[in-house]
């Protein structure tokens, strides 16, 4: 029985600042969420994401109890969890009595707790004897885990985000915080604000939003960031802005390091990165001269084919100056997951083992077995993402158990995952959202507990374990990850090794997390002190926090000493090296991916508020106007964008902050939210030699117009996952279709498509049936010669469904109509006159963007704003625009420095 509101102290399951949230709920349903004051990550703030996760979770878009399919082909059909586990069980027993224990494997996640992930990696290694075992943060992390373990020694980001608000001088690289890491964004533009004589600079081949803060952006040409950070050293050398006593007593390798940097002069280096002498000079003394000086970097460092050289090379840059262990200095690695931390600490990628050891060496296999007492661990190299899913395609991986994660949109070509996925015998999907598009695959599919509903441990990018907590009970018969992993595992031991003593006898999470601590003792990451009970008592803490402790390590290596064998950091000497496509006449523009500003990857949860979408409503390709002139594009033509392994077709949009050459499209789109494979259709699958990490930021494409003449838009109020789950299937044969949420108070499902000839009759009809606009109180004209009919569903004197074919010129005024709630005598007269043009100005009318997502003001609104003569506070003040999140604020100030905006104010 639902009592009176409670609140509970958890954690946003979204990025790695790992904010605290005070969760509002009555015992059953999770009312409202707020940040929570006393959590050291965000002091109460959240961002626009984070504000709204009580808004997502829609019921009708999660697993609510398993599903298996007994034969390729047929449909799943509903289960209990014994008769699920036991099949699972059964199949993975008999797969590896047949195959050996590496024809089977687990592809896991960021996104799991701490508990869950040790849960997963005992089953792999100590009980399957398998080191199958990788996680999404392959496609994260691995290049810094990489670059840290070299350079210095263990895979531990040494600062605090203290650190970052007392930094003299902020390396930005390759990360765009103001959307990937807003808390963590507004903390650092309120220290800018305190202290403007902090120097920022940001390193990025696009102008972000993070750049708002900046005193220096260098706009390097994709992949060549390690040329610029050897042509900063050089500079550094040159004048003398090395700290010479900190190589000498802390560090190896330099000479070699020098050696390599002298031909990165200050002329090469500008000419390959595609920047000014003076900016590049710029940029080395503003780091030569920093009393203190610490970089930020996340994806355009490490998600390269040199993922690995690049992370060394700053490293590099911090070792050269001293500036590690400091207060305001260092190399700090902005992680991406909110417990991509977890995973690597607890050993979940194939080449790793619990409490950071490695799999590949002897000693650390014999510690771990003979502390989960076992005979030993596996010896045979596990696969890591790619070449896992690469196995997966040529049947040598027979079973697959995938948690956590959507590969079938996140993986780069995405055209061989599917293959894979559909080719492989056995596919068990561990999954909160039923929706996504690997559930497809899966011949079980099992319901997990998500947010709220569970609990656990995670570690933030500061390495602060927080205590994560259930507020709610989870929904239907889903269950917590490391139940549903640990009853498996029961069941799969019975089978394998019967009659022998559990290693799975867990009573709750709090069992694992302690059984899991001790494998860290002694070791770098020591956090054999905390527990669930403790982090209830002192809150959040920084490992390391070794057994005994009351407070943890907010800096690392003040001592000079390194975690190497030598006591000593090493310098690595990598030469620069080019993407992998060079650009070519077939394939001339370079696709950048990345985030957007309020969606979450795949989307299966953000995609579920449909006020989210208020600030990019569908996917869109960014190309500068020039590239768009170039050929003779138009912003909102439809075009066809090529790889070399796939092709997509969706709108183009200009842009000018994508250089010329260059292209942007969001990660977040996959085949359900837009017909094609999604982005990763044209990404490549090349990796980093030593961090196997793919190079999702810079593929060769080209992009051409496309004509295809019949268009469909949709609007449909309610209901709007159910709909969703019927229509979509329903545009498979278009040759694009967009299908989003919009709306606020009453959410709609939004729908574009187009073919190059009007389908048939039959599908149309379909599709108007799901819309609700074939029967009741519907106005509709229709033109079968001309094939454009146009649908309108009023009730109760407001629009509740749209439907426009053939021609759909008043698509915008028609979304403004629906969005104001009104259906005015205007409406009824363009409907019942044939070929009339909506009313109005269909262009002028267009609903532009929800800029600030809190407080619902458009981008039109703020523009008005600004034209009037308004200032940021002005804003503020009038509009309310950002003053509760405050992520929209860099856009704002964007518009605020735009010229043509400001001449109109002068005006
Ligand atoms: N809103 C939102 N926030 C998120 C997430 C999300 O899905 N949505 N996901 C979380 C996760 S898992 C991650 S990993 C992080 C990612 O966080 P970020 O890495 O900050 O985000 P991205 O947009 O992927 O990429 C960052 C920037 O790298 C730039 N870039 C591309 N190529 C290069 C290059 O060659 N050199 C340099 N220097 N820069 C380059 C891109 O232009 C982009 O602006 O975000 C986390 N936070
Ligand atoms: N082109 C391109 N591709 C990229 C990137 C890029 O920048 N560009 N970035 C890459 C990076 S950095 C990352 S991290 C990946 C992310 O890629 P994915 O891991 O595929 O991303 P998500 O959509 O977050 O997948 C997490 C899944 O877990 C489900 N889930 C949520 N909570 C729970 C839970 O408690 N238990 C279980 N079992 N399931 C749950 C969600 O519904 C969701 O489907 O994408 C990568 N792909
Ligand atoms: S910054 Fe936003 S998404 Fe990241 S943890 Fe905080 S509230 Fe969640
Ligand atoms: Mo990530």
């Amino acid at each position: 029985m639902a009592s009176t509101n409670q609140i509970t102290a958890s954690t946003c399951c979204y990025c790695g600042v790992g904010c605290g949230v005070l969760i509002e709920h009555d015992g059953e349903k999770i009312l409202g969420v707020a940040g929570d004051p006393s959590h050291p990550a965000n002091y109460g703030k959240l961002c626009s994401k984070g504000a709204t996760l009580h808004l997502t979770g829609d019921l009708d878009a999660r697993g609510l109890y398993p599903e298996l399919r007994l034969g390729k082909g047929l449909a799943r059909s509903r289960t209990d969890w014994d008769s699920a586990l036991d099949h699972a069980a059964s199949v993975f027993a008999e797969t590896i009595r047949e195959h050996g224990p590496d024809s089977v494997a687990f592809y896991i996640s960021g996104q799991l707790l701490t508990e869950d992930y040790y849960a997963f990696n005992k089953l792999a290694r100590a009980l399957v004897g398998t080191n199958n075992l990788d996680s999404n943060s392959r496609l994260c992390m691995s290049s810094a885990v990489v670059g840290y373990k070299r350079s210095l020694g263990a895979d531990a980001p040494p600062c605090s985000y203290e650190d970052i608000e007392q930094s003299d001088c902020l390396l930005i690289a390759g990360s765009n915080m103001a959307y990937a890491h807003p808390v963590l964004f507004r903390r650092l533009e309120e220290a800018k604000a305190r202290r403007p004589e902090m120097k920022v600079i940001v390193i990025d081949p696009r102008r972000t939003d993070t750049c708002e803060l900046a005193d220096l952006h260098l706009a390097i040409l994709p992949g060549t960031d390690v040329a610029l950070l050897h042509g900063i050293l050089h500079i550094l050398l040159w004048e003398g802005w090395i700290d010479r006593a900190f190589i000498d007593a802390h560090t190896e390798g330099f000479a070699a390091l020098k050696k390599l940097v002298r031909d990165y002069t200050p002329g090469t280096v500008a000419e390959i990165c595609g920047i000014s002498l003076e900016n590049l000079q710029a940029c080395a003394e503003l780091i030569g001269q920093a009393p203190s000086f610490l970089s930020l970097w996340c994806m355009g460092l490490n998600q390269s084919s040199a993922g690995s050289a690049k992370n060394s090379a700053l490293i590099n840059l911090h070792l050269a100056t001293g500036q590690i262990g400091r207060p305001g200095a260092g190399p700090f690695s902005l992680t991406g997951q909110p417990n991509a931390m977890g995973g690597r600490e607890t050993g979940s990628l194939s080449n790793l083992l619990p409490g950071h050891r490695d799999a590949a060496n002897p000693e650390h296999r014999a510690e771990v077995a003979g502390y989960w007492g076992v005979d030993a661990l596996p010896q045979n190299p596990g696969l890591t993402a790619i070449e896992l899913f690469e196995a997966v395609r040529a049947g040598t991986i027979k079973a697959l158990w995938i948690a956590c994660t959507n590969p079938a949109q996140s993986l780069p070509d995405q055209n061989r995952v599917h293959e894979a996925l559909a080719a492989c015998p056995f596919v068990v999907v561990q999954e909160a959202f039923f929706t996504t598009e690997t559930c497809q695959y899966a011949d079980l599919l099992l319901p997990a507990a998500s947010w709220g509903e569970k609990e656990g441990s995670v570690t933030n990018s500061e390495r602060r374990v927080s205590h994560v907590r259930r507020a709610v009970p989870a929904p239907g018969q889903a269950r917590p990850d490391w139940a549903i992993t640990t009853d498996f595992a029961r069941r799969l031991e019975a089978r394998l090794r019967p009659a022998q003593p559990s290693l799975f006898a867990f009573a709750d999470s709090a069992a694992l997390f302690e059984e899991y601590k001790q494998l860290t003792a002694g070791r770098d990451l020591d956090l054999s002190g905390l527990s669930h009970a403790l982090l209830d008592d002192l809150g959040p803490q920084q490992w390391p926090f070794p057994a005994g402790a009351r407070q943890g390590t907010p800096r690392l290596y003040g001592d000079g000493r390194f975690p190497t064998d030598s006591g000593r950091a090493r310098f690595h000497a990598d030469p620069y090296r080019a993407p992998k496509e060079k650009r070519e006449a077939r394939f001339p523009l370079t696709l950048n991916t990345g985030r957007l500003r309020d969606q979450w990857h795949g989307m299966s949860r953000t995609g579920t508020a449909a006020r989210l979408f208020g600030h990019a409503p569908e996917a869109v390709l960014s190309l500068h106007p020039d590239e768009l002139r170039r050929r003779r594009l138009q912003a909102g033509d439809l075009v066809k964008v090529r790889s070399r392994r796939g092709s997509l077709i969706l709108p183009v949009q200009a842009d000018e902050a994508v250089r010329s050459g260059q292209a942007y499209l969001p990660m977040h789109w996959g085949n359900r939210f837009l017909r094609g494979l999604g982005t990763n259709v044209l990404t490549l699958p090349a990796f980093d030699p030593l961090s196997k990490q793919p190079e999702l930021k810079h593929a060769g494409i080209e992009v051409e117009k496309v004509e295809l003449p019949w268009q469909l838009f949709a609007l449909v109020e309610g209901d709007v996952q159910q709909r969703f789950a019927a229509l979509r299937p329903l545009f498979d044969g278009f040759a694009y279709a967009s299908l989003t949420l919009t709306g606020r108070e009453r959410p709609a499902l939004l729908i574009r498509a187009a073919s190059a000839v009007a389908p048939e009759g039959e599908l149309l009809a379909r599709i108007d049936a799901l819309l609700d606009v074939v029967e009741g109180p519907v106005l509709a004209y229709d033109d079968p010669r001309r094939t454009v009919g146009k649908r309108v569903r009023i009730e109760d004197g407001r629009i509740k469904a749209i439907r426009l074919a053939g021609e759909t010129a008043a698509r915008d005024w028609l979304k403004n109509l629906w969005s104001e709630g009104q259906a005015d005598a205007d409406l009824r007269r363009w409907l019942l006159a044939p070929l009339a043009t909506p009313p109005g100005n269909a262009a002028a009318a267009k609903a532009g963007k929800t800029l600030c997502n809190c407080l619902d003001v458009s981008e039109a609104a703020v523009c008005a704003g600004i034209a009037r003569g308004l200032d940021l506070d002005g804003l503020k003040l009038e509009l309310k625009c950002g003053t509760s999140c405050g992520s929209c604020v860099p856009e704002i100030k964007r518009l605020l420095a735009a010229p043509s905006l400001s001449a109109a104010a002068n005006a």
